[in-house]
């Protein structure tokens, strides 16, 4: 499951935001809402495309995929060194795979006027200056094997001093060469700056002049940190999920111009950064979607269902969810050549309707 750590200064709107997403689940078990910790929720991603399978495949169930989401608190200038609730809260975010930076986009009487990129640094400068701690750290435990010829060492010794000057420079470590990020995330995968980033604005009024200009410059940021950046009503977007009549429910959403699935928009941002597709099976009566990393072959998306399919695995049969959709049947589609058998090496893509046959 996809983990989200939402991060940024207080009064950001993190747990406004952390509550409108998780709260915005129902429907079918097993995940809907679930508080782990106080701060940490499970929401079930909503995906149309599972309702479209189900009915062409009379399945009597349908499991969505689900992202996890923790709300990161005690983030302030000087958390690093321990300032607010300091180190703790970093190393939450330290196992999530996407930081959702959350930015004040509205006015409160106890903050001064939102500034996009002041606000965005403070919190960045935070993560880099808590990554060369860490980075440092490991460099002086090997340092002396490096240095006694141990080429291992000698070599993760080269790449983490690298990585040490640019956070220096105050680069965080996403924006350096892919090569590089993977090389330096083989020794230290947990490294915050390494990990991608959605910004996302929290806005009064999403229709708003002052929040669209707002937005504009927070994509203007997001773009040259290679970034993405959403803009989010995190208060209307909790009381919309409070409402539970279906039609003053999009009424209410048209008018404020509110995302009537904002995990769904966020999962998606997610999915991107974390170069993660969905897959689909049908067996058993159970549409189920499934996330994978993207480029991996047939064999880990066995796996990722059950470890005797990927070990029995003999061939797969494969239609893409619109196919399947458009001509309304497996065997319509069959019949369409829109059916294809593969093996192994096949690599899986987004939308891909999986049949896998295997030895028991
Ligand atoms: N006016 C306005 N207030 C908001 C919005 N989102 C959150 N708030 C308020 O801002 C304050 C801080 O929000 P909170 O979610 O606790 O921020 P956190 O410190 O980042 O977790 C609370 O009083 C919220 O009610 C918003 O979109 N508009
Ligand atoms: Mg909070």
């Amino acid at each position: 499951m996809i983990e989200v750590g939402i991060a940024g200064l207080p009064n950001a709107g993190k747990s406004t935001l952390f509550n409108a997403l998780t709260k915005a689940n129902a429907s079918c078990a097993p995940y809907r809402f679930t508080t782990i910790k106080p701060n940490v929720g499970v929401a079930e991603i909503k995906d149309e495309r599972l309702n479209l399978i189900a009915k062409v495949e009379n399945s009597e169930k349908i499991i969505p995929a689900a992202i996890k989401f923790y709300d990161i608190a005690g983030l302030i200038e000087g958390a690093h060194k321990g300032e607010g609730l300091g180190n703790q809260f970093l190393s939450e975010i330290r196992t999530c795979d996407v930081i959702c930076h959350c930015i004040r986009g509205f006015n409160l009487n106890s903050e001064p006027e939102p500034d996009i990129r002041k606000d965005a640094d403070t919190v960045n400068i935070e993560f880099i200056y808590s990554d060369m701690e860490l980075v440092q750290r490991r460099i002086e435990k090997i340092r002396k094997k490096a240095e006694s010829g141990d080429r291992q060492s000698r070599e993760e010794l080269s790449v983490l001093s690298y990585a040490l000057s640019e956070l220096n420079n105050l680069v965080p470590l996403r924006k350096l060469d892919y090569k590089e990020v993977e090389k330096i995330k083989s020794y230290l995968p947990d490294l915050i700056t390494l990990k991608p980033v959605l910004y996302v604005l929290n806005v009064e009024d999403p229709k708003s002049q002052f929040s669209n200009m707002l937005f504009e410059e927070l994509k203007k940021l997001a773009a040259e940190e290679g970034a993405e950046a959403m803009m989010v009503a995190a208060k209307l977007q909790l009381e919309l999920e409070e409402i539970n009549d279906d039609d003053i429910r999009s009424d209410f959403a048209e008018e404020f111009g509110l995302y009537e699935n904002a995990v769904s928009k966020v999962a998606t941002a997610c999915y991107k950064l974390g170069h993660l597709i969905t897959f689909f099976t049908t067996a058993n009566k159970i549409c189920q979607a499934w996330e994978l990393k993207e480029n991996s072959n047939i064999l880990l998306a066995a796996e990722k269902i059950h470890s005797d399919i990927a070990k029995g695995f003999i061939k797969a049969e494969i239609v893409n969810w619109n196919d399947l959709v458009t001509y309304g049947s497996f065997q319509a589609a069959r019949e369409a050549g829109k059916v294809f058998i593969e093996g192994r090496d096949y690599i899986v893509q987004d939308g891909d309707v999986i049949f896998f046959k295997f030895n028991r």
